[in-house]
């Protein structure tokens, strides 16, 4: 399908060589409780249901988790704060991803990320967001039933507006303001929603709690008609 070739030029892209070089380096050198384990250490493609409705936009794969496991938000603090509240709200199968294999499925919900490798300190370059785009302008070609896009941080907001103004959807970013809860209706007809990213730096902290988390999610499914 369009949408596999799209997972394998994820899987197998080498565009970025700082980015490819730590991300094989942290395979290599592992965390100590992974040491047994065989790091996926590959871009890490989008997962989850190819009919999805909702398009849930990270950052980039964790160093340990995705980068890791080798699907997104598998295997790390922030997808053990957020797939519960997909369960919950009858997204996602289990409340819980420990692995690649692990039976997982989303329903009407997919996850991508504006960066698909794991970057040094969860900050990718603006040259390596731009190298990245064009994936998220495949995998968005391919689900043709999204209706709503969930931006996780601000980074994920400007990639996605990024994405917009290349394929001429919108004509400047600057009217799109992200705040937890913004929500925008697109000239296509989708709409976009911010939510704070769900990372251990905000839940840790109170920043964001899974009640705030989950509002954004049932707005998500009210607006996708779910
Ligand atoms: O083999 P498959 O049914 O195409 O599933 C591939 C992959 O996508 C697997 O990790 C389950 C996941 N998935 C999902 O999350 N939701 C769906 O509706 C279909 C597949």
């Amino acid at each position: 399908t369009v949408l596999s070739g799209v997972q394998h030029a994820i899987a197998t892209c080498e565009r970025c060589a700082r980015l490819r070089e730590y991300c094989t380096r942290i395979g290599e050198v592992k965390r100590r409780a992974y040491q047994d384990q065989e790091y996926w250490a590959r871009p890490v493609p989008g997962f989850g249901d190819p009919s999805a409705r909702i398009l849930i936009l990270g950052l980039a794969p964790g160093a340990h988790g995705a980068n890791r496991t080798g699907r997104p938000f598998t295997g790390d603090g922030s997808g053990d704060f957020m797939y519960p509240v997909l369960h919950d709200l009858g997204l996602a199968s289990k409340p819980q991803g420990v692995s690649r294999d692990d039976g997982l499925k989303l329903r009407k919900a997919w996850i991508g990320s504006v960066v698909r490798c794991a970057p040094p300190g969860d900050k990718p370059t603006p040259e390596e967001i731009r190298n990245c785009s064009p994936h998220l302008t495949a995998e968005v070609a391919a689900l043709k039933k999204v209706r709503v896009v969930v931006c996780l941080g601000k980074i994920a907001w400007d990639g996605y507006l990024a994405h917009l103004v290349n394929e001429g959807t919108i004509a400047r970013r600057a009217a799109y303001k992200f705040s937890h809860g913004a929500e925008y209706a697109l000239p296509n007809g989708l709409t976009l929603l911010g939510s704070y990213h769900p990372s251990l730096r905000n839940t840790l902290t109170g920043r964001l709690n899974s009640t705030m988390f989950a509002k954004i999610f049932v707005r998500a499914l009210e607006l996708a008609g779910i």
